[in-house]
């Protein structure tokens, strides 16, 4: 935790006896005492600057301020290619204060571990390696966490935890090689300049050597054609397509690599895992039967209309969404307004490349007054569907269930 000073510690004794419940709790439960205080605005001022770049997110959903937590409503994510200011944002810790100065003096990448040659690369090293830009979706692992049904906790992300930016890097595979893998490398553990807040460990996951390796993971020092915000990995972080965001490190400075599959507290546990068959929802399996959580499932959203929106009877709205399937290729969207009674086929355009979101659309309309449903539903190229009713497990990961857009006819 950071050092605050004296003044700015009476500052807060003045909301009273809940501060210093706050510092007592430091110790142990620190998530609980969060929980507790973050709505409340008793935090550290140290923290307190993170708040400002919440301006940077234009209409996000804010679903934490401390660490910072926020989405975009399905109809904010029209754009073919997601623009910087309405990428989400998943935050374990504070944002690191060389994110927030957007200065690179210093910042090294370190590759060390199951390496013949350990790197310290500087920012500029890293972009003399060839370069690539590329589309890519990032997905939270948690995104639709607010539609399993009995309710899991965590962020209660509804469907806007997702983002398809074009990302500019070098490739993770480059480095490594540059490094010079040994035969005992299996897995990679991943660090970023955040710090945690409270007793977590520092941030931290990897991913097998096989993924780090594929063509497509990058390491990523430009979104959209800029240096990247502050809060999505200033200077650099990793972009691991297909996979729960999770493996994107941001801000990294340091790649070990391992010789067994990586035990970072958010490697195990219930941490980012899913059991390893269907459970009854609700209950809690065993540990041992929690297998890590990787690629994402085929997906789709609806991006216009806008939920709620009202339709005169008989006119011709205009659907449009996006659809994507880890690390298989969409074959199809079917819509339907009539509760899955028929559904239609939607126009699709294939991706800008493989890992980017394809997009499609369709025209329907509501035949007399009345409360509607548009439904989406995409099938990959393996014959995967979205789930109409979806398999729950303990920490709601990996949620495809369908999209479904509550409209109105008046007339
Ligand atoms: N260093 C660091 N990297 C991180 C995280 C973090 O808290 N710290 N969050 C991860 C999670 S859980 C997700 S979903 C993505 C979110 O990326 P974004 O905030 O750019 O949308 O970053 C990942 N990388
Ligand atoms: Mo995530």
């Amino acid at each position: 935790m950071k050092a605050f000073s004296r003044r700015q510690f009476l500052t807060h004794m003045g909301h009273g006896g809940a501060w210093l419940a706050f510092l007592t709790a430091c110790g142990a439960g620190m998530d609980a005492a969060l929980k507790g205080l973050v709505g409340r605005g008793l935090l550290p001022v140290a923290w307190a600057d993170d708040d400002a770049l919440l301006g940077t997110k234009p209409g996000m959903t804010v679903l934490t301020s401390q660490p910072i937590n926020g989405e975009f409503a399905p109809h904010l994510l029209d754009d073919h290619m997601t623009p910087s200011a309405r990428h989400f944002v998943r935050n374990n810790g504070s944002v690191p204060a060389r994110a927030k100065s957007g200065d690179p003096q210093g910042w090294k990448l370190i590759v060390e571990g199951e390496v013949a040659t350990p790197l310290a690369l500087s920012l500029d090293e890293l972009q003399q390696l060839p370069s690539v830009t590329q589309q890519l979706v990032i997905e939270c692992g948690g995104n639709g966490r607010a539609l399993f049904e009995p309710q899991v906790r965590g962020n209660q992300w509804t469907r806007g935890a997702v983002a398809c930016s074009q990302w500019t890097g070098a490739r993770l595979r480059d480095v490594l090689k540059k490094a010079g893998l040994k035969s005992s490398a299996v897995y990679t553990a991943h660090y970023g300049e955040d710090q945690p807040l409270g007793a977590a460990q520092p941030f931290s996951r990897g991913i097998p050597i096989e993924k780090a390796m594929d063509e497509h993971t990058l390491i990523a020092y430009q979104m959209n054609g800029a240096a990247l915000p502050a809060l999505n990995g200033y200077p650099v972080r990793l972009v691991v397509p297909g996979w729960i965001g999770s493996c994107s490190q941001k801000w990294l400075n340091r790649i070990v690599v391992r010789d067994q599959v990586h035990d970072s507290q958010k490697m195990t546990g219930y941490s980012y895992r899913v059991p390893a068959y269907p459970v009854e929802p609700g209950s809690r399996p065993p540990k041992e039967d929690m297998v890590i959580a990787t690629a994402w499932r085929i997906k789709s959203l609806i991006t216009a209309p806008q939920a709620n929106a009202q339709f005169p009877a008989g006119q011709s709205i205009s659907v449009r969404g996006h659809a994507w399937a880890g690390e298989e290729t969409v074959k199809e969207v079917l819509v339907s307004v009539d509760f899955g009674i028929h559904w239609e086929k939607a126009r699709l355009t294939q991706p800008a490349n493989a890992d980017a979101w394809a997009h499609w659309e369709c025209e329907v309309a509501l035949p007399r007054k009345g409360y509607y449903e548009i439904w989406a539903r995409a099938f990959d190229e393996k014959g995967n569907a979205q789930p109409v009713r979806q398999p729950w497990n303990p920490k709601g990961y990996l949620g495809n269930v369908i999209h479904r857009l509550p409209v109105l006819s008046t007339t």
